[in-house]
């Protein structure tokens, strides 16, 4: 479905306007959906610690879950408006297509034929990220170049697989892939020996050393072989939701760079800073022009935090992942973080 803009002649816009009608966002079928429902519905990953996991509680925890939270915040100012939807690597974009899930929040990389062939698009990237490869200590390997002929664990519907074969090729190397589908039978196959070498995001590395009892039994190779953008994913064709979500992710790095965090949020609500006062709605217009509330970044910020607020709590040193910032930092920083102007 179009929305009616995209169908109106110049004047015809300029009828509209005078109605008062492109005061605010024309909303898409997936907004209405959502309105209507009371909730999104969020495709994420079972449980990859760190990014998407059930805690003792019962309550999904992770950077992900966090950011489906943050949209959840924006669309109804309320935490709890998330119904999370477990994926694995192959049914996640089946999910997204059908209507199962609203969006997918779940490392997944956005490379240009899932943006092409699969009908998707990528409204933000929430952490870069990159292929690497974790072995057993013992094996004594110390880098990547070494493997020739190892056994690697892999999940299908990668772009995993797809680098891992372009590697061990352009080196002239030979593997054989132990393909499964199930994250937690993946780790124990690992953790048992059925593969020499588990090949996957660093991020997902990282979660997996978390996921055992001796993390210091394994090492991660120094080696980075790909590029994965890991972004939040939305079905073509729906453009109004995709920008909701696109300025919800934009927010939080966007309060981060202004130093606007969930403790002095309502402090920052008397700044002078122009850009602080779009932020948060105190001057008016940003969230209108969505079809939101002017308000949703501010309760964003305020009920779950900035970027290095979720990274931190999620992602930081205090936690067992302790993944550095790296390209995850602002730009202003040396890192990739940048949000567009929010004006
Ligand atoms: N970023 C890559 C890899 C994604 C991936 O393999 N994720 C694994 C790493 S843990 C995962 O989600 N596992 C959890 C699961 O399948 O339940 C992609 O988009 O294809």
């Amino acid at each position: 479905m179009r929305p009616i803009h995209r169908l109106l002649t110049a004047a015809a816009i300029g009828a509209v306007a005078a109605l008062g009608w492109t005061d605010g966002a024309l909303a898409g079928p997936t907004i209405e959906a959502i309105k209507k429902r009371g909730n999104i519905r969020c495709g994420v990953s079972p449980s990859t610690a760190g990014f998407s996991i059930v805690d003792s509680q019962g309550v999904r925890r992770g950077f992900d879950a966090d950011v489906c939270r943050a949209v959840a915040i924006a669309m109804f100012g309320d935490i709890s408006k998330v119904e999370f939807v477990a994926t694995t690597t192959q049914t996640r974009f089946t999910a997204l297509q059908s209507g199962e899930v609203d969006i997918l929040s779940r490392l997944t990389t956005w490379s240009l034929t899932r943006n092409s062939t699969l009908g998707l698009n990528f409204p933000a990237v929430t952490f870069y990220d990159g292929t690497g490869f974790i072995v057993p200590k013992k094996l004594g390997v110390k880098s990547a170049k070494e493997l020739n002929g190892a056994t690697v664990c892999l999940q299908p519907s990668t772009t995993t697989e797809m680098v891992v074969a372009d590697y061990f090729r352009q080196n002239n190397m030979k593997f054989t892939a132990v393909v499964i589908e199930n994250a937690e039978e993946m780790r124990n196959a690992y953790f048992a020996g059925r593969c020499d070498v588990y090949a996957n995001d660093r991020s997902s590395l990282a979660a997996i050393r978390a996921q055992t009892a001796t993390p210091d039994d394994h090492v991660v190779l120094p080696e980075l072989i790909s590029k994965e953008p890991l972004a939040v994913a939305v079905r073509k064709g729906d453009e109004e939701w995709g920008d909701v979500v696109r300025w919800t992710v934009y927010a939080m790095i966007e309060a981060e760079e202004l130093g606007v965090d969930s403790k002095n949020v309502d402090q920052m609500l008397g700044s002078n800073d122009p850009n602080v006062k779009r932020l948060l709605g105190v001057t008016p217009g940003n969230g209108k022009s969505l079809g939101i509330d002017d308000k949703f970044a501010y309760n964003v910020v305020k009920m779950l935090g900035n970027y290095a607020e979720i990274y931190d709590k999620n992602l930081g040193p205090t936690t067992a992942i302790n993944l550095e910032r790296g390209l995850n930092t602002l730009w202003n920083k040396g890192g990739l973080l940048y949000s567009p102007p929010m004006r």
